[in-house]
């Protein structure tokens, strides 16, 4: 068994190339919750969905979350009514905020759904949220503070970033199921999802962060960050921004003592001697997987 700590897009694509080379009931997902969102009513978990969505074969691949074949009629009539739709919510996928916020009603954990949900779609990854509590990751910017998703879908994450917080976190613990995939998996990876905003929110619930460095040796992260560019999202931005390198280094620096190994790409290998001079092994490799034959490759090298 091996456990990849998830954010959204990047993460459910390495996990859609490791259930090609190996099988997807041996894969445990933990899932970062720190953007979730309580919206119109409904608990929201994009993370947890991008990811379900990606291995159930029905996200949608343009917007990078979603559903494809997705319609809106929902929120243009909200948009004319003048309610909040700065954060579009198709129509089928509102289906699932509605199932997941009854069965939250009815006392049921966002574990519990999301074993619900993955079974209905045939997803046989398991996914677990990193924990059942409430946490929010916040931050503090130039126009002042924002919740996760005003930050990233309201301003575009187009505003000078100060501080990030993970509210709840310190009293917040990961599941049982959680701690059991973290002590018993023989690998465990991080996946090339943002390190700040994806990645930090799981490391920050209760003892994971020391779970996870008492097996150092068996982690493997592989870098967002490629050629000094995130490929999608705000990384390397927010990296420059809270005084981090917004290279290949820089993300080695931030899991120092997490990871035993970084998984770099091929446009950064002048920078494996670096990575190696901090205690880290190194693999180059293609780490855009763009083309089945690159997503092997990574999901091979990555077990290697
Ligand atoms: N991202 C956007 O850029 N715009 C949206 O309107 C939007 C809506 C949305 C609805 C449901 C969902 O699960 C995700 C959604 N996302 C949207 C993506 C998402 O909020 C972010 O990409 C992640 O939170 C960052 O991992």
């Amino acid at each position: 068994m091996i456990t990849v700590l998830s954010g959204g897009v990047g993460a459910a694509r390495l996990i859609r190339s490791l259930n090609l080379v190996m099988d997807p009931r041996d894969i445990t997902a933990v899932v970062n919750v720190g953007d979730d969102v309580l919206l119109h009513g409904l608990t929201i978990c994009p993370d947890l969905d991008t990811i379900s969505y990606t291995l159930a074969g029905l996200n949608n691949d343009e917007l990078g979350w979603g559903l494809a074949g997705e319609t809106w009629r929902v929120m243009q009539e909200l948009r004319h009514l003048g309610g909040a739709a700065w954060f579009a919510l198709g129509d089928r996928d509102l289906a699932t905020h509605l199932y997941r916020t009854q069965r939250i009603n009815e006392g049921a954990t966002k574990t519990e759904v999301t074993r619900e949900l993955c079974e209905h779609w045939g997803v046989l990854t398991r996914l677990l949220p990193v924990t059942n509590d409430t946490i929010a990751t916040t931050f503090d910017t130039e126009i002042g503070p924002l919740g996760f998703q005003e930050y990233f879908v309201q301003h575009h994450h187009d505003v000078v970033v100060h501080a990030i917080t993970v509210q709840g976190a310190k009293t917040s613990t990961p599941t049982h199921e959680v701690r059991s995939a973290l002590e018993a998996s023989s690998r465990i990876i991080i996946a090339p999802s943002n390190p700040l905003i994806s990645i930090d929110p799981i490391l920050q619930v209760g003892d994971v962060r020391e779970l996870l460095a008492s097996r150092r040796d068996d982690v493997v992260a592989v870098s967002p960050i490629i050629n000094g560019a995130a490929l999608k999202g705000p990384a390397d931005r927010l990296m420059r921004e809270l005084g981090h390198s917004a290279t290949s280094v820089g993300v080695a620096d931030f899991y120092q003592g997490l990871a035993g190994t970084l998984v770099i790409d091929e446009a950064d290998r002048e920078l494996a001697a670096q990575i190696e001079s901090r205690g880290m092994k190194v693999h180059v490799t293609t780490t855009v997987m763009a083309n089945p034959d690159h997503a092997r490759r990574l999901a091979q090298v990555v077990l290697a």
